[in-house]
């Protein structure tokens, strides 16, 4: 057993030998990269617990909780099962603003629906569900599904779920993507292509802007987004978001209250095989983004940086892309675009960033999936 244990120990000084740290130099910081955790099949959220613990969900369905070192993780029990296929599984993580006192976390991922009776016309439906449970150190305890669809809105693709969850105002914010069902984003009978908000324990606020208006979905915020997966609420109280355009028209968009984002009336890109979607990038009644990837980034994770640490960066929108593989920040001044600059190329998708207790900058990377944390040199 001791051979074990001195073998165990042998060969993690040597792995944390393999990663020494590297240094990145950027137009006005330069840091240092090193890894955090690893062995995620692909790492999709991250949220910090008053502990300095990380949570990490792994679109796979599991989900972890990793010391303030990094060195242990461990998997979390009582997950609910998930549809992990295509765009789809366990999905973003987020710990409740009065965790401290309630141990409350809340998930999103794609559940199923099998239809049919036998197997020649059996399919699989998916949708997106928001769920809160309390966590007893490694095990989900009396979980709540907050939010579902009506079985009607699920589709076979299992694609443009969404979905990221936020708070602000003792409410909660989430994105359902739009299901790669375009027209329903502007329908508000449907729940795809929106921003929900609902009370921290899952009911419908009396001042959500469709709320009880001829068969609409109460729990709409926003509608016309197409596939948020990035949202993040600034310490001044602004919610922004980034979705997926379709061949260009990635968006950078401020979330207000009833507010049409347009797609698919207007938008900057075009279809994925070239052809038009619209003539329009512009109308009366839709609101443009504050910015446009143009061509596509696959804009996904975001985090609004309010540390001091990488003082020349505060305030500045960390962006994450999974199709060009980097961490962008996007500098806005008066909530309008002022210029962005590419911070960090691993060389894999990035998934997901979060700004650490401290102020360090981490984040999930694919192909390994695997987390990173950024700290600046002196
Ligand atoms: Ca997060
Ligand atoms: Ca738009």
């Amino acid at each position: 057993m001791k051979q074990i244990i001195s073998l165990l120990l042998i060969f993690s000084i040597c792995s944390s030998q393999d990663f020494d740290a590297d240094i990145v130099k950027t137009k006005k910081i330069t840091y240092q990269v090193e890894t955090f955790s690893e062995g995620y099949e692909i790492p999709w959220g991250m949220a910090f617990l008053p502990s300095k613990e990380l949570l990490v969900s792994d679109r796979n369905g599991a989900l972890y909780r990793v010391a303030q070192s990094g060195k242990q993780k461990k998997q979390i029990l009582g997950v609910p099962e998930v549809l992990y296929k295509s765009q789809g599984g366990l999905l973003d993580i987020a710990v409740h603003p009065n965790f401290s006192n309630n141990k409350l976390i809340y998930i999103s991922y794609s559940h199923e629906i099998a239809t049919g009776s036998n197997k020649t016309f059996s399919r699989t439906t998916s949708f997106t569900r928001i769920a809160m449970a309390r966590l007893e150190e490694y095990t989900l305890k009396d979980l709540k599904v907050i939010y579902k669809a009506d079985a009607k809105h699920y589709t076979p693709r299992a694609i443009h779920f969404g979905s990221r969850i936020v708070f602000y105002d003792d409410h909660v914010y989430f994105s359902v993507g739009d299901s790669f069902e375009r027209d329903e984003a502007q329908d508000l009978n449907t729940p795809n292509g929106k921003i929900h908000r609902l009370t921290l324990k899952g009911d419908v606020p009396n001042d959500n802007p469709f709320k009880n208006k001829d068969g609409t979905v109460s729990s709409i915020w926003t509608y016309g987004n197409r596939n948020p997966q990035g949202l993040a609420v600034a310490k001044d109280g602004t919610i922004w978001e980034t979705e997926h355009g379709p061949r260009g028209g990635d968006e950078l968009n401020i979330i207000s209250k009833g507010v049409n984002y347009g797609w698919p009336i207007i938008t900057y890109g075009i279809n994925y095989i070239g052809t038009k979607i619209t003539d329009i990038t512009e109308k009366e009644g839709m609101e443009q983004p504050v910015w446009h990837w143009t061509p596509s980034i696959a804009v996904c994770g975001m985090a609004i940086y309010e540390h001091s640490l990488f003082n020349a960066w505060k305030d500045n929108i960390l962006v994450t892309s999974l199709k060009d593989e980097y961490l962008e920040r996007v500098v806005v001044k008066d909530n309008k675009f002022v210029s962005r600059e590419n911070i960090y190329k691993p060389g894999s998708r990035v998934r997901d960033v979060e700004v650490g207790p401290n102020g360090r900058i981490f984040v999930a990377l694919e192909g390994p999936g695997r987390i990173v944390v950024l700290s600046p040199t002196q």
